[in-house]
């Protein structure tokens, strides 16, 4: 669906217009929701166009302002064509990176090269391309660059080694684009979620082991749903342009860390 002039009239005088990626589930499409209805008009960016298309209605149907992009991030051709088609509709002031996930869990010994490559294809790479791609208009809308990491990030784990390393080169991303930008008019946050419960995240990683994925929350009281997650972002995009949230690490109240879950 093409942006009508009447969303873009509404977003560049307000110029709260929020480019969202791995819109169409999970975190990503739960902070597309909780951004429209904090009055954001919200761009969302995926693979799959029917997952984004009912979103896009959902939005609507309760009075948000949306509209959506077809868009690969770990393809050049058709992240440069959904930047294009965004940016001449006029200024982008948050980029929120989501799309991203983990493949398998094996270990370091066994590990498959191409779970390592897609992991690092989509989480780095993506994240780096949309980001260059995003960053100028980003500027000079005093904008924000929105990372969405993982306590994989910060903290190791067996198993985990490949994501661990995606999330890990994620917040260094940040860490150090915010080093990088200092002075200029760009604000770099890094949102490190820990166990968050979503529909796709753990099935994805045990490629459709529906039993393996629901394992990862047995027991668990209350692990974090992709709303925590989505208000976390809210609420640090909402802080006035000078406010940095340079790195926010949300978990269950049961997750002391990866190793350390209570779970009944
Ligand atoms: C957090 C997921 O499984 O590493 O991104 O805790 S996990």
């Amino acid at each position: 669906m093409a942006e009508t002039s009447e969303t873009i009239r509404s977003s560049s005088s307000s110029v709260k217009r929020a480019v969202v990626t791995g819109a169409s589930s999970g975190i990503g499409a739960e902070t597309a929701r909780v951004l429209a209805k904090d009055g954001w008009h919200v761009v969302l960016l995926a693979r799959r166009e029917e997952k984004l298309q009912a979103l896009a209605k959902e939005i609507e149907a309760a009075g948000g302002s949306t509209s959506y992009q077809v868009c690969d991030i770990t393809d050049e051709a058709s992240t440069d064509a959904a930047v294009a088609a965004i940016v001449v509709e006029g200024p982008v002031k948050a980029l929120i990176n989501c799309a991203g996930g983990a493949i398998g869990k094996d270990p370091v010994a066994t590990a498959d090269l191409d779970d390592w490559r897609g992991m690092y294809e989509l989480n780095v790479i993506g994240t780096l391309r949309i980001t260059q791609k995003l960053l100028p208009t980003l500027k000079e809308s005093e904008g924000t660059v929105l990372i969405v990491s993982s306590t994989a990030g910060i903290e190791p784990y067996e198993g985990g080694a490949g994501y661990c390393a995606s999330k890990f080169a994620e917040r260094v991303m940040a860490r150090v684009l915010r080093l990088e930008q200092i002075g200029e008019p760009v604000r770099i946050i890094d949102v490190s979620p820990g166990m968050v419960k979503t529909e796709e995240f753990s099935l994805k990683r045990f490629g459709g082991d529906a039993s393996k994925a629901a394992g990862v929350y047995d027991g668990v009281p209350d692990p974090l749903d992709a709303g925590d997650v989505a208000e976390s972002i809210r609420w640090a995009i909402d802080l006035p342009d000078t406010v940095d949230v340079d790195s926010l690490v949300i978990r269950p109240r049961a997750e002391g860390s990866y190793t350390k879950v209570y779970r009944q």
